[in-house]
């Protein structure tokens, strides 16, 4: 009895709401709290707008990916300043290295090594690439799209039309909040690329 007062104490300093207050008095309500913990987990992943729409990305053919992330670069416009004060995991030395080394390529390499990332491919840029930080692949992707607007980087074709799917995407993506694209664009830039740590050893390329 003299633990479960001081364990009220303990949680109340930390600012947490203890147990026996919200009910749950002793070990037998474990399994209860273990079922509040899957059913907040659940409508978490399945109502999350981010999530499902994370998913729908993903399931567009590579060059559909490319083109609806170009779009989205263009309808977010001004809203995002590279500079931003706080963007504190980002590395824009990193990003801009990476940049430089896709820069330097031919056009034609340039559209297969963002498909190779999209997709996964395991080369040095992706290696490299999945070694970064998840905002700092957004800045990366942020600064290819502005090389694709000085055509440093290849262009999109002109009067490129999205196909229906992913313009669909598109306007769903418009009707989030500023901070739901951002949540949602690092999910769907995070997985991109490989991982170096986790990849297995390739032959082929011996990588
Ligand atoms: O010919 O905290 C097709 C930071 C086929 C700051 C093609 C930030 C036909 C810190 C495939 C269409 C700024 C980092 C060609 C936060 C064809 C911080 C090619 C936020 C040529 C939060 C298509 C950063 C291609 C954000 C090549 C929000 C398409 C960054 C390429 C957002 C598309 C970045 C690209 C976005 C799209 C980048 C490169 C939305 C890039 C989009």
């Amino acid at each position: 009895m003299k633990h479960s007062k001081l364990a009220v104490k303990l949680c109340l300093q930390r600012g947490y709401e203890p147990l026996p207050l919200v009910g749950l008095s002793d070990r037998s309500h474990l399994g209860s709290v273990r079922k509040m913990i899957y059913q907040i987990l659940m409508t978490y992943t399945t109502s999350n707008p981010s999530s499902k729409l994370v998913q729908s990305f993903r399931s567009l053919e590579v060059d559909q990916q490319l083109a609806l992330f170009w779009f989205v670069y263009k309808e977010m416009g001004n809203s995002v300043t590279p500079a931003a004060p706080g963007a504190g995991t980002v590395s824009t030395e990193v990003a801009e290295g990476l940049f430089n080394q896709v820069k330097d390529m031919s056009h034609e390499q340039q559209l297969q090594i963002q498909r190779d990332l999209v997709t996964g491919q395991n080369n040095l840029i992706s290696r490299e690439y999945g070694a970064m930080s998840d905002t700092t692949k957004l800045l990366f992707w942020y600064r290819l799209a502005q090389g694709m607007d000085s055509a440093t980087i290849i262009p999109m074709p002109p009067n490129y039309q999205l196909a229906s799917e992913a313009d669909n995407l598109l306007n769903q993506i418009k009707g989030l909040k500023f901070e739901q694209q951002i949540t949602l664009f690092r999910d769907i830039v995070s997985p991109m690329g490989v991982d170096p740590t986790t990849a297995e050893y390739d032959e082929s390329t011996g990588l």
